[in-house]
């Protein structure tokens, strides 16, 4: 199995490269945000839970994202591996991926970080409220997803850094250059 971490703040291109990348290296897609959106639509239990704290910014809690990726780990066993979206966000969370992994005697091959700075990504997102009008994506909520994102995920680089897996990527630029940057780095892990 390829097993790939995408990681970044919000806005910053995880989910746009993501899709390239399942495409390209032929890896199953897991986006934890788009999970929990369509549990919102289809206003489930979980989907109720989630709600209002990603409405607010907030992270859902772990226990109920560990459960989410296990199951979509659990349906696409046969894959030819993962890109994760989104997940892991927290320390507690990334410690639980790495217990999946080695439950399938598998493991995160590589981490790779796409560095944006805050005002591109609040750009970027209030551009994305106007087309897509995500109730996540106004001045508000972006502001504390960014705190958020500072305070509980962005420790994750040095985790992944003291396993040697991280890979910085300049995620300012066309979606192409980037995808571009991206390929040049997994294919190190390929060969
Ligand atoms: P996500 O759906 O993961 O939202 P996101 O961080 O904003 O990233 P997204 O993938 O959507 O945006 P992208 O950067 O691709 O999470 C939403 C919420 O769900 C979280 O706040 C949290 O509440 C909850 N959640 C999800 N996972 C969780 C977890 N593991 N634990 C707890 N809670 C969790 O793109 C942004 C925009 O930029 C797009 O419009 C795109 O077109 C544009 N763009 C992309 N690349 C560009 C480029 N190079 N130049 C210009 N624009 C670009």
């Amino acid at each position: 199995m390829f097993n790939i971490i995408i990681f970044g703040p919000p806005g910053s291109g995880k989910g746009t490269q993501s899709a390239r990348i399942a495409e390209k290296f032929n890896v199953k897609h897991i986006s934890t945000g788009d999970i929990l959106r369509a549990e919102v639509k289809q206003k489930s239990e979980l989907g109720r839970q989630a709600q209002t704290l990603m409405e607010k910014g907030e992270l859902v809690p772990d226990d109920l994202l560990i459960k989410i990726l296990h199951s979509s780990i659990e349906k696409n066993k046969d894959a030819a591996g993962f890109i994760f979206d989104g997940f892991p966000r927290t320390i507690v969370q990334a410690e639980a991926l790495d217990d999946l992994m080695k439950e399938l005697e598998e493991t995160i091959d590589v981490v790779v970080s796409l560095d944006v700075p805050d005002n591109e990504v609040v750009d970027r997102l209030l551009k994305r409220a106007e087309i897509e009008g995500r109730k996540d994506d106004n001045k508000e909520t972006i502001r504390n997803r960014l705190n958020v994102y500072k305070e509980q995920t962005a420790p994750l680089l040095a985790y992944y850094m003291k396993q040697g897996k991280l890979e910085s990527i300049n995620g300012v630029g066309s979606i192409d250059k980037i995808f571009e940057d991206v390929v040049s780095t997994l294919e190190k892990y390929l060969s």
